[in-house]
C-alpha cells in the first residue's frame, strides 16, 4: 500500500509552497506572517496523517494558532497522542516536509518518512484540529482540510478553541473508554471536569473577591466565560476586560500576559483599584500571570516563578501532611526565571530544581522524570505532572487520621483540576485560586515569599537571527564570535548580574534577558547587552537605547 500520489499532487497545487520561504518548525511549531502559511499548514495535515498512523491511528492534533504573537502573524503545530506536543525526532520531518519546493518533491519526501518510520500506511489516520481567532485562520483551516482530504483522514473539528482545550480533547479522544480515561472530549466535559475539580478543593472556604481576567482579546475570552456559567458559583466570580474578538488589530496589542510580563505594567483597559485581584491570558490561553497595585500606586507582578513557587509550596505540604513517603515534589524552570525564584525554591523550600531550554516541550520532559514535577516559565506558561510512580504511590497510601485523608483526597481533586497535558491559563487560574481560596490569601501576600530581583527582557531585530547559536540551556552564546566575551564583561560590572542572549523561536528577533540587584543596575544591563547584540550581529531598526 503507498500513498495516492495522483491526489496529493492534486491537492498540493492548490496550496503551493511560495518559492524564497524555507519554513522551521520552532519553539512552538511553524510560526510565521499568517498569509504564508498555506502550505505549511496544508502539508502539517499531511504529516499528521502520517503520524497518526504511525501511531497505530491514534488521534493527533493541528492547533492553528501564533499565541502571543502579533495578529498578522500565525502557526501551526501538532499534539502527540496523550496531548503532549510532538515527539521531537518528529519535528525534522515536520521541516522536510514544509519546504520541499514541489508538490512532487513533497510527495518523496513523504514517502521516505513513511519508510524510515515503518508505518502502515493501511491504518485510517485520525486528527483532531481547531484554530484561534486570527483573520487567517479560516483560509488555513481550509488548508489543513485539504491535507486532511488527500489522505482520507477521518478528521474532527472542535473549531475555535483555546490551545490546551485541543490538547485536552487529544488526550480525551486517545483514552476514551479505558482506565486513564481524561475525560469528554468537548467543551462542556473540560468545563465540567475542571469545575468540579475546583468546587470539590474550594468549598466550605470564605468566597474570594471578584477577579478581573485580561483575555488579551482572544479566544480565553469566550471560553473562560462559558467555564464560569459552568462553575456558576459565588466561588469563582469573574469580569474579563479584553474581550473583543471580533475588531481586527486587536489580539495582544497592549495587553495579555506577554504584554504584562515584558512591560511589567497593567493592559490596556485596566485601572488597578488597590485590594482587587487581576490576571492576564495570552491570544491562545496557554500563559497566565496575575497582578495587582498597591496603595502607592506601584504595580506588582505574580509572573509563571510565583505560580510555581505557589504550587510547589502547596503540594509539597499536601505530601507531607498526606504522610507518604518518597513523593517528591520537584520544580522545572528555565534560564528565565527570576534568581530569587531558584535561590527560594533550593534554599527556603529545599526542593530540587533543573533547568530546561525555552519551550514548554523542553520543561515538560524534565517535568516527568520527577514524581511530581511543577514546570513554568517565567512567561506563565506551565503546569504540573504527576507521574505513574507518583500515582501508584497515591494509591498504596492507608490514611490513619482524618487529616491525612483529607490530604490525599485533596492531591486526587489536584490531579483532577490540573491540564496535565500542557500549560492551560484556565485550569492554572482554577489552580492558583484554589490555593488561594484554601490559604485565605490576598495576592499580596501570596507575593510576600519571595522579592523578585529587578529584571528586563528585550527584544532586538537583526538581518538573520539563525546566526547565534547558544549552549547551556540557552544561557551562553557560541555564535556570534566573541559576542558571549562582552555579555560576560559587562555583567561582571553589576551586582548579582545576569544576562543571556537567545534566538526567539517564535518571532523574528532576538531576545535579552538581564537582572540585577537594583532596577537602574538591570536596565543598564540589559540595554548594555543589547545595544552589543545591535552593533556586534547587524541590528535593523532603531538601535535599543532606555
Ligand atoms: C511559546 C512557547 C513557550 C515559549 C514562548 C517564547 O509560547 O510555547 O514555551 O516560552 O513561545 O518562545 P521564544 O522565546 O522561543 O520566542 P506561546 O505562548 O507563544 O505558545
Amino acid at each position: 500500500m503507498s500513498f495516492d500520489a495522483e491526489k496529493i499532487i492534486e491537492y498540493s497545487n492548490k496550496n503551493p509552497k511560495p518559492a524564497s520561504t524555507t519554513f522551521a518548525y520552532g519553539t512552538a511549531g511553524f510560526r510565521t506572517v499568517g498569509d504564508t502559511l498555506g502550505s505549511t499548514v496544508f502539508r502539517c495535515g499531511l504529516l499528521a496523517a502520517l503520524r497518526s498512523q504511525s501511531k497505530n491511528g491514534q488521534v493527533i492534533g493541528v492547533m492553528i494558532t501564533a499565541s502571543h504573537n502579533h495578529e498578522r502573524d500565525n502557526g501551526v503545530k501538532l499534539v502527540d497522542p496523550m496531548g503532549e506536543m510532538l515527539q521531537q525526532s518528529w519535528e525534522a520531518y515536520c521541516t522536510d516536509v514544509a519546504n520541499a519546493q514541489t508538490s512532487e518533491e513533497l510527495v518523496e519526501t513523504l514517502s521516505h518518512i513513511a519508510q524510515e518510520e515503518r508505518i502502515d500506511l493501511t491504518i485510517k489516520p485520525r486528527v483532531a484540529y481547531a484554530r484561534d481567532t486570527r483573520p487567517s485562520g479560516p483560509m488555513l483551516q481550509a488548508a489543513l482540510e485539504d491535507g486532511l482530504a488527500a489522505l482520507d483522514v477521518e478528521a474532527s473539528n472542535f473549531g475555535i478553541v483555546t490551545t490546551p482545550q485541543l490538547h485536552y480533547f487529544v488526550r480525551c479522544l486517545n483514552t476514551q473508554g479505558t482506565a486513564a480515561s481524561y475525560g469528554e472530549p468537548t467543551e462542556a466535559g473540560y468545563n465540567a471536569k475542571y469545575g468540579q475539580a475546583f468546587l470539590r478543593l474550594v468549598s466550605g472556604r470564605e468566597t474570594p473577591s471578584k477577579l478581573f481576567i485580561d483575555a488579551a482579546n482572544g479566544v480565553g475570552a469566550p471560553q473562560v466565560l462559558k467555564l464560569a456559567q459552568a462553575i456558576n458559583s459565588p466561588y469563582f466570580d469573574i469580569e474579563v476586560r479584553n474581550s473583543d474578538t471580533q475588531t481586527l488589530g486587536k489580539l495582544n496589542i497592549g495587553c495579555g500576559a506577554d504584554h504584562v510580563k515584558s512591560n511589567q505594567r497593567p493592559p490596556a483597559g485596566v485601572s488597578l483599584v488597590p485590594g482587587s485581584r487581576y490576571c492576564s491570558f495570552d491570544g491562545d490561553a496557554d500563559r497566565l500571570v496575575y497582578y495587582y497595585g498597591d496603595e502607592h500606586g506601584a504595580f506588582h507582578l505574580l509572573d509563571g516563578d510565583k505560580i510555581s513557587t505557589l504550587v510547589a509550596t502547596y503540594l509539597r505540604d499536601l505530601v507531607a501532611t498526606a504522610g507518604i513517603e518518597d513523593l517528591q515534589v520537584g520544580v522545572v524552570q528555565t534560564a528565565y526565571a527570576n534568581g530569587n525564584s531558584t535561590s527560594y525554591i533550593k534554599d527556603t523550600l529545599k526542593l530540587p530544581t533543573v533547568f530546561a531550554k525555552t519551550g514548554v516541550k523542553h520543561l515538560h520532559h524534565e517535568a516527568e522524570k520527577m514524581n511530581i514535577g511543577v514546570y513554568f516559565e517565567a512567561n506563565g506558561h506551565g503546569t504540573v505532572l504527576f507521574n505513574p510512580s507518583a500515582v501508584a504511590k497515591l494509591r498504596a497510601v492507608v490514611p490513619e487520621t482524618p487529616a491525612q485523608a483529607d490530604a490525599v483526597e485533596r492531591l486526587w481533586a489536584l490531579r483532577d483540576l490540573i491540564n496535565e497535558s500542557v500549560g492551560d491559563a484556565m485550569s492554572d487560574m482554577l489552580l492558583v485560586e484554589t490555593i488561594l481560596i484554601c490559604k485565605g490569601w490576598t495576592l499580596a501576600q501570596w507575593n510576600e515569599a519571595y522579592t523578585d530581583l529587578p529584571s528586563r527582557l528585550l527584544k532586538v531585530v537583526v538581518n538573520d537571527r539563525t546566526i547565534f547559536k547558544t549552549t547551556n540551556a540557552e544561557q551562553t552564546l557560541t555564535a556570534p564570535h566573541g559576542l558571549q566575551d562582552i555579555v560576560d564583561s559587562l555583567v561582571a560590572k553589576f551586582p548579582r548580574g545576569r544576562s543571556f542572549v537567545r534566538p526567539s523561536g517564535t518571532e523574528d528577533a532576538v531576545r535579552v534577558y538581564a537582572e540585577a540587584a537594583t532596577r537602574r543596575d538591570c536596565d543598564q544591563l540589559a540595554y548594555a547587552v543589547a545595544g552589543a547584540v545591535f552593533d556586534k550581529a547587524g541590528g535593523r531598526g532603531e538601535r535599543p537605547a532606555e
